[in-house]
This record gives structure tokens, C-alpha cells and sequence, in this order.
């Protein structure tokens, strides 16, 4: 059984909570408080060094990072992995667009305003640009919507799981989406896919452990 190292409210590690909703994938997870430290703490800086969650552990010791790096591991041979070579290139294409115009923007917002106590008082300067770039990719994603349903090879993939994880926080850090009717639709299109569970849906207690519970298992 996998092993996810993984925040609540990490858009991140949301993303693969998610496709492992939908794969139907039992695992078992394991909460790190970013906010606290606990992703810089040495031990889990050895299983991870750049510090940050969502982190697999596909086997004892085999850790693997990067939220979208861990979509292609889980999905691979499932139908949210697209199988031809141009469909799996569009969706890596979206992916990509994910990790550097929407994720560094909208997450980032996501992440001061909503997450840290007076983090719009600390980042004020940084406000407008993510702002301004954030609306901006989700003016690429509307576009791309006004004629598609999903965003690679024509069916809910893992690039539409990467891309839902920050959009659909996104009114809770300041961006309206009342002139992106496309995503909107969108949005609820993922939503009313089989197995789709909120960024607030957990495993059940037995299988949801605090970082202390899984140090005291594996001591
Ligand atoms: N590119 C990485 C970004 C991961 C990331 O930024 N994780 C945040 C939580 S959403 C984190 O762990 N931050 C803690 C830190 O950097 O100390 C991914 O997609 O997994």
C-alpha cells in the first residue's frame, strides 16, 4: 500500500488525493504540518530533500516527489493517463503550464491569503503580480475550455486532476470566476466524475496517522 506524506490543505498533495480517489487506490496517509516545520525537520528532510509535500513512498525506503511526477507513477495503465504519444505529450504540456503559471500564482495566493495568519499584510508586494498571472492563466484555460471539454485527449485525465487542484480554490484567494464561465463548467464537470472526492475528504481514522503516529509505527 502506498504510503502519502501529505497536507489537508496542500493543493499539492490534493492533486494526488485525488487521483488516488479515483483510482480507487488504497493508501495510507500520513499529515504534515508545512506551517509548523514538519516538512523541514531532518527526518523528513532525508526522505525528501527539497522539503515539501506531497511525497510518496511506493516501497519501503522508494520515495518519489513532485505532485505531477506522482499523477503520471499512480496513473500509468489507468485511463487518466492518456496513452498516445501526442495525447500524453498534451497532457504533460498542461501539466507543465500547471507547475509554472497557474501553481506559482494562484497557489502562492492560495497559500498567503488563505492559509497564513496576516500573510496579506506580509506579501503585499507580491499580490498584484500574482494577481495579474494568475488571471492570465486562467484566461489560457478558458480559452481552451470554450471548446473542450477536458484538457487532453478529449476525456478527464490527470492534467485536468493537476490543474483543479489551485483553480478551484481560486475564489478563496481573491480571483473572481464569474467571467470564466468555461471553467466554471468545467469545475463541475470534474466534480461530477465517479470517485471524485474535496480537498477536505480524508481516509478513514485507521488509515489517517499524524507525522508522530507514523514515526512511532516505524520506530
Ligand atoms: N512542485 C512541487 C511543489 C510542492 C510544494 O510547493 N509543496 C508545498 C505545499 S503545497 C510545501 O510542501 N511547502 C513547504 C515548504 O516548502 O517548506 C509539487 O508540485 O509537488
Amino acid at each position: 500500500m502506498y504510503k502519502l506524506y501529505s497536507m489537508q490543505r496542500s493543493g499539492n498533495s490534493y492533486k494526488v488525493r485525488l487521483a488516488l480517489a479515483f483510482l480507487e487506490a488504497p493508501y495510507r496517509a500520513i499529515e504534515v504540518d508545512i506551517l509548523r516545520g514538519e516538512s523541514r525537520t531532518p527526518e523528513f528532510l532525508a526522505k525528501n530533500p527539497s522539503g515539501q509535500v506531497p511525497l510518496l513512498e511506493i516501497a519501503e525506503g522508494r520515495y518519489l516527489a513532485e505532485s505531477n511526477a506522482i499523477l503520471w507513477y499512480v496513473a500509468i495503465g489507468t485511463s487518466l493517463a492518456p496513452e498516445s504519444r501526442m495525447d500524453r505529450a498534451e497532457a504533460l504540456q498542461w501539466m507543465f503550464f500547471e507547475q509554472h503559471a497557474l501553481e506559482p500564482n494562484i497557489g502562492a495566493a492560495y497559500f498567503w491569503l488563505s492559509l497564513v495568519r496576516g500573510g496579506r499584510d506580509l506579501q503585499t508586494h507580491a499580490l498584484e503580480d500574482w494577481m495579474e498571472r494568475g488571471y492570465a492563466a486562467l484566461q489560457v484555460m478558458e480559452d481552451h475550455l470554450k471548446s473542450n471539454d477536458f484538457f487532453a485527449a478529449g476525456q478527464l485525465t490527470i492534467a485536468d486532476i493537476a490543474l483543479y487542484g489551485y483553480t478551484h480554490v481560486a475564489n478563496q484567494c481573491d480571483f473572481d470566476l464569474e467571467s470564466f464561465p468555461a471553467i466554471r463548467h468545467w469545475l463541475r464537470r470534474i466534480e461530477q466524475q465517479t470517485g471524485f472526492v474535496p480537498m477536505n475528504w480524508h481516509p478513514t481514522s485507521s488509515e489517517f496517522d499524524t507525522l508522530d503516529v507514523a514515526a512511532d509505527v516505524e520506530a
